[in-house]
């Protein structure tokens, strides 16, 4: 079935915004081998530059998260007066305490107070980042854990991290936020600090308002009702931002919606019925994914539109029908009605949406036939590519 959007729908798409993330850009792979791109970016201008093709060809993704050591540079107001040449904004600020030989064993969470002063440091120098590049939101995730049981005192580290973020969330000012991100393992085996939503959100009720949730798609054991737990963080006023990406195993960062397309719909779903899209939400849509055998910037290009596509599906749920089925307790009148958005063909309605906006009906190919990937190879010689890590 080909659908036309609703008024009410476009109001909704014309707001959509999608960050995506510097690191995207650079080279990445598995522990068993990082295959390069010609043309990949060098440095985090070069990884701007990149991002700002995505808005340019999709008007969805106005601003670049930036990830801290990775995105280093000596001068951020620089770094945000190039970004607004390119027509993007700096986004979201992500703290990193995981590629540090210090913190082997905890950062924020560490038993060693001089380790914890280095790993609260961090997000401070994090923080003065983000007031030179206009950043709303500090996203943290954390590594830290245990392989073995026994090996660590499971309490005293949340008691530890409660200290530390207090630390963190009392150096923000304005309207910044702080999100915390959870993950149910890796690297650490045995346990993680901070491994589900309930830990997330009780440490970040703990602090105020201003600290919220952060829900990385892919981190989530196998079966998973994440449409479930949207629906709980939106309903607790705690959802801050996602991190999307898709996965078949582990936390895979694959394009989202590529692994479970229905799955991207529920959830966006969710998002909708519980006013997660409406006029100055609080939730922040974000990329988190690497392009490990894909070419990255239409591989960025391609994500931005299926979460498009898909949040226009959701969007033509009929939430009337659905409420007098689901009242009525008709069980498959409520499903079809459901299923009927998620099986629309809203692909032509986009086409001529974007083409109503002056971008391209297709992004895709506009981009294939930029000439931008070719002046990139061709430009981009010398000096080391940009890799997830560095
Ligand atoms: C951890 C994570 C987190 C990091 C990113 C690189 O798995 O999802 O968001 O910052 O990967
Ligand atoms: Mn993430
Ligand atoms: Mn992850």
């Amino acid at each position: 079935m080909s659908t036309q959007l609703t008024p009410d729908a476009v109001t909704v798409l014309d707001r959509l915004a999608i960050e995506v993330p510097s690191w995207a850009y650079g080279n990445s792979g598995t522990r068993f081998k990082v295959f390069t791109t010609p043309g990949t970016p060098r440095d985090p201008y070069e990884k701007i530059a990149d991002a700002a093709q995505v808005h340019a060809h999709t008007g969805l993704a106005p601003e670049v998260a930036i990830h801290i050591p990775w995105d280093l540079v000596d001068d951020y107001d620089a770094l945000s007066a190039f970004a607004a040449e390119q027509g993007v904004g700096i986004g979201t600020v992500n703290s990193n305490t995981f590629q540090d030989d210090d913190f082997k064993f905890g950062g924020l969470t560490h038993e060693d107070a001089v380790i914890r002063r280095k790993a609260v440091d961090h997000h401070l120098a994090c923080i003065d980042i983000m007031d030179a590049t206009g950043s709303r939101d500090l996203k943290i995730w954390l590594a830290d854990g245990s392989n073995y049981p026994g090996q660590t005192d499971l309490r005293g580290r949340q008691d530890r991290l409660h200290e530390s973020l207090q630390e963190i969330y009392a150096r923000l000012s304005g309207d910044q936020r702080l999100v915390l991100e959870y993950k149910f393992f890796e690297p650490a085996f045995y346990h993680t600090d901070v491994p589900d939503w309930g830990t997330s959100y009780a440490q970040v009720t703990a602090l105020g308002d201003r600290a919220m949730v952060c829900l990385d798609t892919g981190h989530h054991a196998p079966g998973t009702n994440i449409e479930f737990i949207v629906m709980q963080l939106l309903r607790l006023g705690r959802l801050g931002s996602f991190d999307f990406n898709s996965r078949f195993y582990a936390d895979d960062d694959l394009i989202v919606g590529a692994a479970d397309p229905f799955q991207l719909f529920r959830i966006l779903f969710e998002v909708i019925r519980g006013g997660g899209m409406d006029e100055g939400t609080p939730v922040a849509f974000m990329l988190d994914q690497c392009h490990n055998i894909e070419d990255k910037v239409p591989g960025q290009i391609r994500s931005v539109l299926n979460v498009q596509e898909m949040t226009a599906r959701a969007l033509l749920v009929d939430h009337e029908a659905l409420r007098a089925a689901q009242v009525a307790g008709d069980v498959l009148g409520a499903n079809a009605v459901f299923m009927d958005a998620f099986q629309s063909d809203v692909r032509p309605a986009l086409a001529e949406y974007r083409e109503a906006r002056g971008l391209p009906a297709d992004p895709m190919a506009a981009y294939a036939g930029s000439g931008y990937r070719e002046r990139i190879v061709a430009d981009r010689v010398g000096g080391t590519q940009a890799s997830w890590g560095a």
